[in-house]
């Protein structure tokens, strides 16, 4: 994603900076190791290019920045769940308006911490008090935390993902290692199916992993791409394929030629089903991606 032509705001610092991206604000990082892209309508990060790499992170050149809509590409955050479990599909987190808590810069890269807290808007979907802080920080990898802390006098359930869309030269020479074989997949009505130990594409895909390995590999022809998940138990594999593309307004008809998602996820097949969070305990949700 070019970043350096969008207009600035306001400078934080000598790499942190707010800028415009259409309708929406975005943290903009130039920074010696990578530069990256985090939107507060969502929490969402739209790109991250570490030094010397092509975008690890796809989006659409169709995707609508606006805050009435979830962004297509980029790195979505699910929660307080994944799927269509309950309204909105993948919770509303990726469609609220977050804010800057901090930034800072270590060694490896900077940091920036945003904050989602409930408001008369979540309660009126899910009527909870809750405190999230999603920690991004940028450097030879990102990584992504969601950090979602039990505010409330009670416990509630979620389940959530980071929605990782990758970018990748060309899927029909993609393949996928470290997902594990057993899968229940979206597009059978949820049927448990066993497969190989490498996936190679060439269909719609929408599957849940169930006995994922940590890291998940990704190699197309140029490149092999690296995703560590921590916290899940589960990882999606997604790609919409031709027909699923040109249903979707806001992805380009070829676009699903290079990108697939790979989500750390934790899935659930309904609310009352998913992860129980007492008061004062924290749903830990996080991914890192390397080339
Ligand atoms: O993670 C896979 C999935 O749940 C698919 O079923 C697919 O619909 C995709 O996410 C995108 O969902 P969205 O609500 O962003 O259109």
């Amino acid at each position: 994603m070019n970043l350096t032509h969008l207009p600035t705001i306001s400078v934080l610092s000598d790499s942190v900076t707010i800028a415009q991206l259409d309708d929406v604000k975005i943290i903009r990082v130039l920074h010696e190791k990578a530069e990256a892209a985090i939107s507060l309508h969502g929490g969402h990060v739209l790109s991250f290019t570490p030094k010397g790499q092509e975008d690890l992170i796809w989006m659409s050149k169709e995707a609508i920045f606006n805050p009435e809509k979830a962004i297509r590409g980029g790195v979505p955050v699910c929660w307080p769940w994944f799927g269509r479990i309950a309204n909105p599909a993948h919770g509303f987190a990726r469609n609220s308006a977050w804010s800057l808590i901090e930034h800072r810069e270590n060694e490896n890269g900077v940091i920036v911490v945003l904050g989602l807290s409930a408001s008369e808007e979540t309660k009126a979907i899910w009527p909870f008090e809750f405190k999230a802080r999603l920690t991004i920080e940028i450097g030879d990898e990102l990584l992504i935390t969601l950090d979602a802390k039990n505010t409330d006098d009670k416990a509630w359930n979620c389940s959530g993902a980071l929605h990782t869309y990758l970018n990748i030269a060309d899927i029909t020479s993609t393949t996928i290692t470290g997902m594990g074989s057993s899968y229940i997949d979206g597009l059978l009505e949820a049927k448990v199916c066993f497969g190989g130990e490498v996936l190679s594409i060439d269909t719609a895909v929408d599957r849940v992993y169930t006995q994922p390995e940590d890291t998940i590999l990704i190699s197309d022809a140029q490149r092999t791409l690296s995703v560590t998940n921590s916290g899940h138990n589960a990882a999606v594999i997604w790609n919409p394929w031709i027909e699923g593309a040109e249903s979707m307004g806001d992805m380009n008809n070829d676009g699903y030629q290079t990108m697939v998602c790979v989500e750390s996820t934790y899935h659930a097949t309904s609310l009352e089903a998913a992860k129980v969070i007492q008061p004062n305990e924290s749903f830990v949700l996080a991914t890192s991606i390397k080339a």
